[in-house]
């Protein structure tokens, strides 16, 4: 009979511990009051755990009852402990403050172009207009595009490592020597490369000098080149695309004039200027802009063309220049901070 007062008063027991525990668990305000009624209850140390260690002093045909009694009581305490932990976990995932679904909309702020990605697609636009197509090609070139095939020749001073960047490794017949491309001439020497004539391109880029930065140089900068190959191509056909374009970039009121000049790749060279009330506004009738020329049958016949049959012009400006003129700009450093003060004002 004492058997089974003891297991009278431990049936007796999990009942009001059962409630206990589901009261502190239903109770718990946060993640941290739950763990802590779990710790309390279904911890190593605690109350129901010690319950549940008593298991084992009862005589053994007590045990399958008493076991049975006090695993449902577990199963239904660990049923309580996820349902609850489920809903304070929600709770925590959920904002604070209930939305207010009448207010209006948050505006977001709306990204723009780089300037010099403005201007670009501007010249890039004008030309287009006129019947030519953008080319793209390399960054990292061989010498032969980047000059032998200009007729640059071998000791001009852009071929110097002073002022071109090289990618070094071994030199050899098989594997001549890569640099980062000085102009995007190299591009139009492989468009001719590929292409027959009539060709009418223009190669927008990225290009490298072993410059040191200051207010009107940069390492890096951008640059356009166009070129223009057919038959019986005249200065008059380049003077005047340069002006027709020119006046849509910085206004009808533009005027262009060319003056002599010297290029490897071209023969006759000009440079050109130009003069707007831009230009007067910076106190210059004149501003250099550009330089351009009739390619040179040696650059015609280095791409595999008949020099008797074809012949062209090309130009090339560089973009930031460009952009500094237009925008009124002091320094060429400020394209490249990506300063949003600067940036936004374009
Ligand atoms: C300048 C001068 C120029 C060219 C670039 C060119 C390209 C080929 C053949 C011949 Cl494939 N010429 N490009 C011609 C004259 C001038 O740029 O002062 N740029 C800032």
């Amino acid at each position: 009979m004492a058997e089974n007062d003891f297991m009278a008063g431990f049936l007796d027991q999990i009942e009001p511990l059962k409630q206990a525990a589901l009261a502190e668990l239903d109770g718990a305000a946060d993640l941290a009051a739950l763990e802590q009624a779990r710790v309390n209850y279904l911890g190593a140390n605690g109350r129901f755990t010690a319950l549940m260690k008593q298991l084992g002093t009862l005589p053994r045909e007590e045990k399958p009852a008493a076991g049975k009694a006090i695993n449902g009581a577990k199963v239904e305490l660990e049923a309580a402990l996820a349902r609850r932990r489920g809903e304070l976990e929600l709770k925590a995932a959920l904002p604070a403050e209930p939305t207010d679904f009448t207010l209006p909309g948050r505006r977001r702020i709306l990204g723009k172009l780089h300037p010099l990605t403005q201007v670009t697609e501007d010249i890039v636009r004008s030309f287009r207009k006129i019947g030519f197509v953008v080319a793209e090609g390399p960054e990292v070139e061989d010498d032969y595009h980047c000059f032998d095939a200009l007729n640059t020749p071998a000791d001009h001073p852009a071929r110097d490592t002073q002022d071109t960047f090289y990618l070094g490794g071994a030199e050899t017949e098989a594997a001549p020597p890569l640099l980062l491309r000085t102009h995007t001439s190299s591009v139009q020497i492989r468009v001719m490369e590929k292409q027959s004539p009539p060709v009418r391109i223009i190669v927008p880029g990225r290009c490298y000098r072993r410059d040191n930065a200051d207010a009107t140089h940069n390492p890096t900068f951008h640059q356009v080149e166009g070129l223009y190959v057919d038959r019986n191509v005249t200065v008059g056909d380049l003077k005047g695309t340069v002006e027709f374009v020119f006046k849509e970039l910085m206004g009808e009121e533009t005027q262009i004039r060319f003056r002599p000049h010297y290029f490897s790749y071209t023969e006759p060279s000009f440079e050109i200027d130009f003069s707007s009330p831009m230009t007067r506004k910076m106190g210059r009738e004149w501003l250099e802009i550009a330089g351009c020329g009739m390619v040179h049958p040696q650059v015609i016949e280095n791409v595999g063309y008949d020099a008797e049959v074809w012949n062209g012009w090309a130009f090339g400006f560089g973009i930031e220049r460009i952009a500094m003129i237009r925008y009124g700009i002091n320094d060429i450093r400020l394209f490249y901070e990506n300063d949003l003060r600067f940036l936004k004002q374009f």
